[in-house]
């Protein structure tokens, strides 16, 4: 396709104008004709269903334009934080990204979980501050609050041209010109506001001063206050850049045009060849590509979406241990046959199972580089079952292939409560993926709310006498056990012991027993499985004709159905350890939130590698983590996350364990 194609992901908190600025930047390089908008559905991107119906991005979708004879693919990314896995995946491959955000101080902190993200891989990465025209003062605050979530320091490139209470254009620190917006066109260029003069000597100063921390040269002549010619200045901003060490601010309006072709002429300066995305991967010398998003399109097929990160890709050629038959370029939704993709470009690879996202294709086979960004773990679930009972086949393959395209959604099947769960970052995160059943295969499905997988254990001992005994027609049946029953220590689970003497029960029979009391144990007396116990077998009497497997089967059934309820049985539940993190002044919220919850704090620390973040430590019932998301996002402008695990089953008392116990018998009753 082309020579040093290069690749943009947009990236940024929800709503902050990443699909809007994707078709400005296409329409400012004349890929599209008219522009179209996020409110009337007419956008490049956002073109499935789920993203039209929302008003918001659900998947990443890619845009080709080509700019002053560079050829550019553009990833417009999801900004909901229930969608992070799919920005990340985006910016992982891209050669720069742009954080598209609102000027709202008090929105920052939003940024921080893929500012840090992009620090953490050394992306490349530049700020974009969309929605200029609704801002009537300065920026002051902003950037303050902007370098409080960065990492690494944020320098201002532009600074605003305020005229009454808009912002009518801006300075360029580096080349000394002002220019003047115009509503849907290129700004003009005007003379540096008077006004202005001093507050641009200082920015450009300032812009110096943090190009120089990273070059002994410019510190060099900056202290012996020799003005550097601005050529150089551009090569050392543009270093800088590319190696991660300084966050430049750009501003604009995406609706408006605004700074949309300043950007894309900054993009085409300083944005560094695909060969550092590459080496992030250590793609070799080879041809290589990294596939970073799958879909399943209903008439297309499968297709994964790649990367060529070194080499040149040929139709027919063999990649990954499979012969690439079908290659396509993809602009939106469209797909467009081509027959050779070169290092830059963006391929999608049709209609082979085989791979999936993360894979890196090599002539040497397809692994998962170790950069690949990690799985995000699951942290809300629903339970679902397909409407019509014949699509219930359907729906699993349906949902696995809905893993597929997003590897932030977790399928699980538990045995224990009989439930199919859709695990995934949130409820927008669920409902969009129900939505995807419907409109990819036409399954429609009911949600429930996930079943917390409750158990049951005893707190005393007992000896029981059990008798079987049936005399129906030819010979009957008889088994007669005498077993201890006693509680184990938390966590020990099961164990069945026998101490039979003389035969009273034979051999043969012994093995029926336990399966017959392990079949009881299911379902205890209260509902539950039944765990931390041990049964003995210590005696028992037998009939020579009428006893058999099947009568001591049932006769163990029915020692522990008979004895169990006088060893006071009490309910279990699962107790997680999860890790809040959240940035600090939201820290005293959040322990009261996992007080109101029933947990129990454990302690709290500084989150490592996240200045200005706590991290919480505290046991919490599991039943109380199921849409605890939903109130910690609430609280946190939307950042504050959590990792669980399982830790250990806590006996649970008094009233809220006999409305558990109450509301299984109920649902047993249906
Ligand atoms: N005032 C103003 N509004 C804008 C501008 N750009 C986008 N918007 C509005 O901001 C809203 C969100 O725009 P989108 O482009 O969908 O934002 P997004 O970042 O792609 O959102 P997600 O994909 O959900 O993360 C829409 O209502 C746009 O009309 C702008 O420059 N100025
Ligand atoms: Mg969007």
């Amino acid at each position: 396709m082309s020579t040093n194609a290069r690749c943009v992901a947009l990236v940024g908190p929800y709503l902050s104008g990443k699909t809007s600025l994707m078709e400005a930047m296409l329409h400012a390089a004349g890929a599209v004709n008219r522009k179209g908008n996020v409110k009337d559905g007419t956008t490049v991107g956002d073109a499935s269903p789920e993203s039209r119906d929302r008003n918001m991005s659900t998947e990443i979708l890619p845009a080709r334009f080509n700019y002053l004879g560079d050829d550019w693919t553009v990833l417009d990314c999801p900004g909901s934080v229930e969608f992070l896995q799919e920005a990340m995946h985006g910016a992982a491959v891209a050669d720069i990204a742009v954080v598209v955000c609102e000027p709202d101080p008090a929105r920052a902190i939003m940024l921080a979980p893929i500012l840090r993200f992009l620090d953490s891989r050394s992306i490349p990465h530049v700020i974009f501050i969309n929605k200029i025209d609704t801002v009537t003062q300065g920026l002051a605050e902003t950037m303050e609050a902007l370098q409080g979530v960065s990492g690494k320091p944020v320098v201002v490139r532009h600074i605003p041209v305020v005229e009454g209470e808009v912002v009518a254009g801006y300075v360029d620190l580096i080349s000394e010109r002002a220019y003047s917006y115009n509503e849907g066109a290129a700004s003009d260029l005007i003379k540096v506001p008077e006004a202005l003069g001093d507050d641009t000597e200082l920015a450009r100063q300032e812009l110096m001063e943090a190009l120089a921390d990273f070059d002994d040269t410019l510190l060099e002549a900056l202290l012996e206050e020799a003005t550097p010619a601005r050529d150089e200045i551009y090569a050392y901003f543009k270093a800088a850049l590319a190696d991660g060490h300084v966050v430049p601010v750009m501003l604009g309006a995406a609706e408006r045009d605004h700074g949309v072709r300043r950007l894309l002429k900054a993009l085409r300066h300083d944005t560094p060849d695909v060969s550092r995305a590459a080496a992030r991967f250590e793609a070799g010398d080879g041809t290589a590509v990294q596939i970073f998003k799958t879909y399943h399109a209903q008439h297309q097929g499968k297709q994964n979406l790649g990367r060529v990160l070194s080499g040149t890709l040929k139709e027919g050629d063999n990649l990954g241990g499979e012969r690439l038959g079908n290659l396509a370029s993809m602009h939106g939704a469209a797909l467009t046959k081509v027959t050779a993709a070169e290092a830059g470009d963006v391929v999608a690879i049709g209609r082979l199972d085989a791979f999936e996202t993360g894979q890196m294709l090599t002539a040497a086979g397809a692994e998962k580089p170790e950069a690949w960004p990690v799985r995000l773990s699951p942290i809300y679930a629903i339970a679902l079952h397909a409407e019509k009972r014949s699509d219930e086949v359907k729906l699993s393959g349906a949902l696995q292939r809905l893993a597929e395209e997003d590897c932030s959604y977790r399928i699980e099947s538990n045995p224990e409560t009989h439930q199919l769960l859709l695990w995934g970052q949130g409820d927008q995160h669920l409902q969009v993926g129900v939505a995807r059943l419907q409109s990819k295969y036409h399954i429609a499905v009911e949600t429930d709310r996930p079943q917390t997988p409750y158990r049951e254990t005893i707190r005393k001992a007992t000896q029981q006498h059990s008798r079987f005994k049936r005399q129906s027609g030819g010979h009957g049946q008889f088994g007669d056990v005498v077993v201890d029953i006693a509680p184990l220590p938390r966590g020990e689970g099961f164990a069945f012991e026998e101490k039979v003497v003389g035969g009273s029960v034979p051999r043969q029979f012994i093995p029926a027993v336990e399966t017959g009391v392990r079949e009881f144990l299911v379902r205890g007396p209260l509902g539950f499985p039944v765990v931390d116990l041990v049964v003995t077998l210590k005696d028992g009497k037998h009939h020579p004709v009428d006893s058999s497997e099947q009568a001591f089967k049932t006769a163990g059934r029915l020692a522990m159905s008979e004895g169990l309820p006088n060893c006071s049985p009490i309910l279990l539940e699962p107790i997680l350890k999860v890790q809040v993190h959240i940035p600090s002044e939201y820290t005293a919220n959040i322990q009261r939130l996992l007080a109101g919850r029933r947990g129990q704090i454990l302690g709290f620390d500084a989150r490592e590698g996240w200045a200005g973040w706590d991290r919480v430590e505290a046991f919490l019932p599991q039943s109380e983590m199921s849409d605890m998301i939903i109130e910690l996002r609430s609280l946190t402008l939307g950042v504050g996350t959590f990792d669980w695990e399982f830790d250990h089953l806590q006996e649970l008392s008094g009233k809220l364990a006999e409305d558990i116990v109450e509301a299984r018998k109920q649902a047993e009753a249906h």
